[in-house]
């Protein structure tokens, strides 16, 4: 009984606790039925458990105040999840078809879908995310479009946050793989891919022992029109790299804006081999002390493209190295052994770098490079770029321990690193500006918070931005091990929820949250007040495509009609619950269909589905949303269509009948 009234006591502190003012709370802990000190006691659940639970617990119907976009990894997707109750919302899918969204499966995806093929036209029916960026202004995030890169296919995806799409999908011409995308300039100005494996550009053959030669790397600004929504390739430039492994990237903002960075590794110039007795990649790209930080002046190169001094290969512009030398746009600093990420701090005067193999992370001073690269004299690496030397851009170092990469930031002037190796969590503290907002040391470390297990990347409530918000972090656990239950031996990743509220060593973990499909990279935390999504299309005909009221759209089931013209068909078809307009389409063999669906709704959330059975087709048609299939009847016989939506009472009933005729 007494153990009882202590947790009850326990609880209701906990309650005033984290809603701040008691006396808005009382309803619930004055309420607070005794069955609930009994669950706690009985699941043993400690202090710090029920503190979680009531830091993450959202009550049906309370929305989320935040937002994460996580990469879906290996399964080309987005995922959209609310924090802190760490509830997926939405799925996207993006480089891979996604028969719950209609993507791909017929409709006007399937032309997006088809434009991030190969070249020659091969298609790509999956894809590797690793980092997502939302849309920034005056880098901050301002909720409009979500980009991502493929790793496996350099490509770059856009969505558009008001209806959460994939609306355009571009390849990259003259690279083959990629890893430092999608990181936004501050206001969106591009889109930037930077490159991971060497490749001659275009991807063209040559041998690897050609490497030091006709390899190369690439990184690519691709210019975001914000206007249309879309990338434009004419406008979007590349430069080229010696072959180095161009890493992680971030843009420079508020002092170093018209900047970007990037890590790399393989300043071996390995080329593996260790069939035929060469030493291993891992080997082989681990042998200096130290590789490059790319520093890049953006700006720069921009007007060098725009002054028409680059040269266009597979229709896409490109930098060449000399030219990017010549004109003082790229210069390297030696990074510490095996370098992993560049983040730039929230101000911009600082970029910091982990390690994988040393436990320091490194920070340069944005202001140094400018005065070392205006001192002049540099040496050059062996393709002739300038490097700055470590000594004159460092500002500090700080030992966190093993296995450092990626770092981001809260609103109290500390900085977060994930460490994989020791698979934790470091908190530690920014000097410069940063050092009035923190009563600790500058540059120390605070905490190191164990989690569960290696840790890849870490990301804050708009963490990565000009404005951090702080309150919580999410750690992107690469292993989950013992922490769920066994699915087999290809386990979940582990998503866990830190809560960072408090200053000093206070912060712990709060939730597990188990991704049971792929390997997410990276993720954005956003304000959720942020987005501007819509409910419904504002029109009915709405095509998500273009944006308008499509022309080929009926307003009305009265203009629902079947025409044919030779062996042409064409279909105009209305939705609405639950019944499709007209119920049966009568064809011959062969007739080539073009087949115009149009939802009639009008009610949030009222979606029907359009399946046609044997044609490989599903739409999602959202309220007042238009859609156009176009096909040819190649099979005869009986085929059904129906509605894949539990859209009312008759939704079994939504159906028609498809006869083609031999
Ligand atoms: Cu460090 Cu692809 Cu961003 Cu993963 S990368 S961890
Ligand atoms: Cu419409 Cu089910």
């Amino acid at each position: 009984m007494k153990k009882r009234l202590l947790y009850l006591g326990l609880i209701a502190a906990l309650l005033l606790g984290a809603c701040g003012q008691p006396s808005q709370a009382t309803p619930a802990a004055s309420g607070l039925p005794a069955d609930a000190a009994a669950l706690a006691q009985e699941r043993g659940l400690t202090q710090d458990d029920i503190y979680a639970a009531l830091k993450t617990y959202m009550p049906s119907g309370q929305t989320d105040p935040f937002i994460m976009f996580s990469s879906g990894g290996q399964s080309g997707q987005v995922l959209v999840i609310g924090v802190p109750s760490m509830r997926i919302l939405k799925v996207i899918g993006v480089f891979q078809r996604e028969s719950w969204q209609g993507y791909g499966f017929g409709g006007s995806t399937d032309a997006v879908f088809k434009e991030g093929y190969m070249p020659d036209g091969s298609e790509l029916a999956w894809g590797d995310t690793h980092h997502p960026n939302i849309s920034e202004t005056n880098g901050s995030y301002d909720g409009e479009f979500l980009f991502i890169n493929d790793k496996a296919n350099a490509r770059l995806a856009v969505i558009d946050l008001r209806d959460f799409e994939t609306k355009q999908i571009v390849k990259n011409p003259n690279t083959i793989s990629d890893h430092g995308g999608a990181f936004v300039t501050p206001n969106t100005e591009y889109v930037v891919e930077g490159p991971q494996y060497g490749v001659p550009l275009g991807f063209e053959y040559a041998p690897t022992d050609q490497y030091q030669q006709q390899y190369r790397g690439l990184i690519t600004f691709w210019k975001f029109d914000r206007l249309k929504g879309r990338v434009d390739p004419s406008q979007s430039f590349q430069i080229e790299l010696p072959p180095y492994w161009q890493d992680l990237c971030d843009a420079g903002k508020g002092v170093s804006d018209g900047w970007f960075f990037c890590n790399s590794f393989n300043t071996e110039l390995a080329t593996g081999g260790v069939e035929s007795g060469q030493p291993p990649f891992e080997a082989g790209t681990t042998k200096n002390d130290t590789d490059y930080l790319h520093i890049f002046n953006w700006k720069k190169a921009e007007e060098v493209f725009k002054a028409g001094k680059a040269e266009t290969l597979n229709g896409m512009a490109v930098i060449k190295l000399q030219t990017a030398i010549d004109e003082g746009i790229l210069f390297f600093s030696p990074e510490p052994k095996s370098p992993h990420g560049a983040d730039v701090t929230p101000k911009g005067e600082f970029v910091i770098v982990g390690g994988k193999l040393d436990p320091h992370v490194t920070i340069y001073s944005f202001q140094k490079m400018q005065a070392a690269i205006a001192a002049g004299g540099l040496e050059t690496d062996v393709y002739g770029v300038p490097v700055l030397p470590l000594d004159k851009v460092k500002e500090a170092q700080v030992e966190l321990g093993l296995g450092p990469l990626h770092t981001v930031f809260d609103d109290k002037g500390y900085a977060y690193t994930s460490l994989f190796l020791d698979s934790a969590v470091a908190r530690w503290t920014l000097g410069g500006d940063y050092a009035s907002q923190h009563p600790e040391e500058p540059w120390t470390l605070v905490q190191k918070l164990p989690v569960q297990y290696n840790i890849g990347h870490i990301t804050a409530v708009e963490g990565d931005t000009a404005t951090p918000a702080g309150g919580f972090v999410v750690a992107l656990n690469k292993w989950s091990i013992d922490r769920f239950a066994n699915v087999g031996p290809l386990m979940p990743q582990n998503f866990q929820l830190v809560d960072i509220s408090k200053g000093g060593d206070q912060m712990k973990v709060l939730y597990d949250m188990p991704i049971g499909m792929a390997e997410p990279h990276y993720a954005q935390i956003m304000k959720a007040d942020r987005l501007k999504s819509i409910q419904v299309y504002p029109e009915i005909g709405w095509n998500p495509d273009t944006w308008s009221v499509d022309p080929t759209a009926i307003t009305s089931e009265d203009e629902a009609r079947v025409e044919r013209n030779g062996t042409n068909v064409e279909i105009w078809m209305s939705v609405i619950r639950s019944h499709y307009k007209p119920e049966h389409i009568e064809i011959n063999q062969g007739d080539h269909v073009v087949w115009h669906l149009t939802s009639l709704e009008r009610t949030p959330d009222a979606t029907h589905g359009f399946a046609l059975s044997g044609y490989n087709i599903n739409l999602s048609l959202e309220p007042g949303e238009t859609q156009t299939i176009e096909f040819d009847a190649k099979q005869a016989g009986t085929f059904t269509y129906y509605c894949t939506e539990f859209c009312s009472a008759l939704h079994l009933e939504m159906m028609g009948y498809f006869l083609v005729k031999p």
